[in-house]
């Protein structure tokens, strides 16, 4: 199975808020887009990655919060059995909206029900870094995407930056104005 980098959408790109299908049948086609997922995701680096994110609109999602790189999830049709009324904050990033960290509170503990790539069904309790990674790709899933959690304000202002971010690649996308200015 030869595998693929598939360019990753940036905010606000409007195709990051559409809302992901049911996968029908889990076969050779999706068992393709995890493999290139779990590429594109383990070269970023990132530790997660929903399919939303490289403009194909199915429920897939791969995680790897591992240190040693080798423990791929894929989550396919992913379902939240239940959540934690504790709350706990985690400072995330997305590889959708590069250079940008700020806190999110979400519930401390999930239960997730999902297929595998084999198109057997399982469930996950995860709590930690897995808990947020999970439930920050299951929101891609539905269109969102982290910066929504945040005020109006820094949503604004994360706009323009990425926007003008878009700007300053497009006049210069060998990037050389930005290293001369280092
Ligand atoms: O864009 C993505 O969906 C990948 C996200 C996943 C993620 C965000 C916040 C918290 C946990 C997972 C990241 O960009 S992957 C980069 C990263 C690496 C280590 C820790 C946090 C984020
Ligand atoms: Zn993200």
């Amino acid at each position: 199975m030869t595998m693929a980098r598939l360019p990753i959408l940036r905010y606000p790109d409007p195709r990051l808020h559409r809302k992901a299908k049911p996968v029908a049948q889990v076969d050779d086609r999706i068992r393709q887009l995890a493999a290139d997922m779990a590429e594109t995701m383990y070269e970023a680096p990132g530790i997660g990655l929903a399919a939303t994110q490289v403009d194909v609109h199915e429920q897939v999602i791969v995680v790897d919060i591992s240190e040693t790189r080798d423990q791929l999830m894929v989550f396919i049709n992913p379902v939240l059995l239940s959540k934690s009324d504790s709350l706990s904050d985690y400072e995330e990033g997305c590889l959708s909206v590069p250079g940008v960290y700020d806190d999110v509170s979400r519930p401390a503990v999930i239960e997730v029900q999902a297929l595998d790539l084999a198109g057997e069904s399982f469930v996950v309790r995860a709590e930690g870094l897995l808990a947020v990674c999970i439930q920050h790709e299951m929101d891609h899933l539905q269109g969102k995407v982290f910066v929504q959690h945040l005020s109006r304000l820094k949503q604004s202002r994360i706009r323009a930056k990425m926007l003008k971010q878009e700007k300053d690649r497009a006049d210069d996308p060998s990037g050389e104005a930005a290293s001369l200015a280092l």
